[in-house]
């Protein structure tokens, strides 16, 4: 038996949900590229995360934004997915589109603007029910961009109160989700900044909050696996929304930007046991694909994640622990880097095909025809687009 042999059943229980808005257009302030084919419905989004699955079998399920995905029936969506081979998995809130939020909005000062943000996340946990969801995810876009234009620590009071309230809410089965991010749109603070803020208003709710990181929300030089292993350490890992960046939230294909620090992150996942089903850590993406094809960009963020998982399963830990606890301080990083470099290419595409999956998603989707087919269908109607 080959060590490949060793990891593969890891592997197979390996599933990254994609987020619906990836299929959408995507740009920067600036520009907002259209590409032929872009969907223009919810559906047309599930259809072609559901493409992204049938070619790796690495993504079963597909995360929703509301309202930027709300449809009447959710029930219908539900069924729609199934029937393309997928499911519908985390539902993200969204209180940074609305003009009443200007000011913040599970933070506001206006309890009548609170109280909106609040029953944006009770219709939020609706829709999970119908739609079988067990995470809500929270991302707040709160904070102030003037030193003395709000008072933080009232912010950080109310914040508490408003998340007690949706928390309460949520079903036996369901978990609260929240996400920091330590800049953008806010420049001055931000009121849930960072990992520490993150569990603190996590750990005050219960066990069924925890904590999303999203990789491309540190400063730069920060250690982000150190926090993985801490969140893991204290039970609050929730899920990763994964991507890479180079200067800021730049949202870019994972494992593109520093394949490194990917596998770094996937080491302190495996020691911490996050892979383990019973650990609860969803592995999402959370990315936008400005100039490159969207299906494929999905598809090779998927196989970098994949790719990374088995580099990090690879690595020798009796050796790695021996070498830690005799002080070899480059035996012991030689062991981690060996790891790294081990080209597992070869050992999946043969390991993918003897599952019935192609070798090469990224080639077999080339050739499918399945983008020129879109790109014929799709016209006509409004292209989904990251703001609407
Ligand atoms: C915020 O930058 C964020 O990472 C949150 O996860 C949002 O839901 C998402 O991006 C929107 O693209
Ligand atoms: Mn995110």
């Amino acid at each position: 038996m080959t060590a490949f042999d060793d990891i593969a059943p890891r592997l197979a229980a390996q599933a990254i949900e994609l987020p619906s808005w990836a299929f959408g257009n995507a740009g920067t302030r600036f520009k907002v590229f259209g590409t032929p084919g872009t969907p223009r419905t919810v559906e047309e989004k599930i259809s072609d995360a559901a493409t992204v699955h049938r070619f790796t079998g690495l993504a079963p399920t597909v995360a929703l934004h509301i309202p930027w995905d709300a449809v009447d029936d959710y029930a219908a969506l539900s069924r729609h997915a199934a029937d393309e081979g997928v499911a519908l998995g985390t539902i993200n809130s969204n209180t940074f589109q609305d003009e009443d939020y200007k000011f913040g909005s599970l933070t506001h000062t206006d309890a009548a603007v609170r109280r909106k943000a609040i029953d944006h996340h009770l219709q939020c946990l609706e829709i999970m029910e119908a739609t079988g969801s067990r995470d809500l995810k929270i991302w707040l876009a709160d904070g102030t961009n003037y030193a003395g234009q709000g008072d933080m620590r009232g912010r950080q009071d109310r914040l508490a109160e408003s998340l007690a309230v949706i928390y309460s809410q949520l079903g036996m089965e369901q978990r609260l989700v929240l996400e920091y991010k330590f800049f953008e749109p806010a420049f001055y603070h931000t009121d849930v900044p960072d990992w520490g803020t993150a569990y603190t208003q996590v750990a005050a709710l219960g066990e069924r909050a925890v904590v999303c990181l999203d990789t491309g929300h540190h400063a730069p030089g920060t250690n982000i696996e150190f926090i993985v292993m801490q969140l893991l350490r204290l039970g609050k890992l929730g899920s990763f929304d994964f991507n890479s960046r180079n200067y800021a939230d730049d949202d870019l294909i994972v494992g593109a930007a520093d394949p490194f620090q990917l596998f770094r992150v996937m080491v302190e996942v495996v020691r911490g046991g996050g892979l383990d089903h019973e650990s609860g850590v969803a592995f999402m993406l959370d990315q936008c694909h400005n100039v490159e094809e969207k299906i494929p960009g999905q598809i090779r963020s998927v196989l970098n994640v994949q790719e990374m998982t088995a580099r990090a399963l690879l690595l020798d830990r009796v050796a790695l622990t021996a070498a830690q606890e005799a002080g070899d301080v480059l035996g012991a990083h030689q062991i981690l880097m060996d790891a790294f470099y081990t080209d597992v290419r070869p050992a999946l595409a043969a390991w993918r095909e003897s599952r019935g999956l192609p070798a090469d998603p990224m080639r077999a989707y080339a050739a499918s025809g399945y983008q020129q087919r879109i790109a014929d269908e799709r016209v006509g109607g409004a292209q989904a687009s990251w703001a609407s």
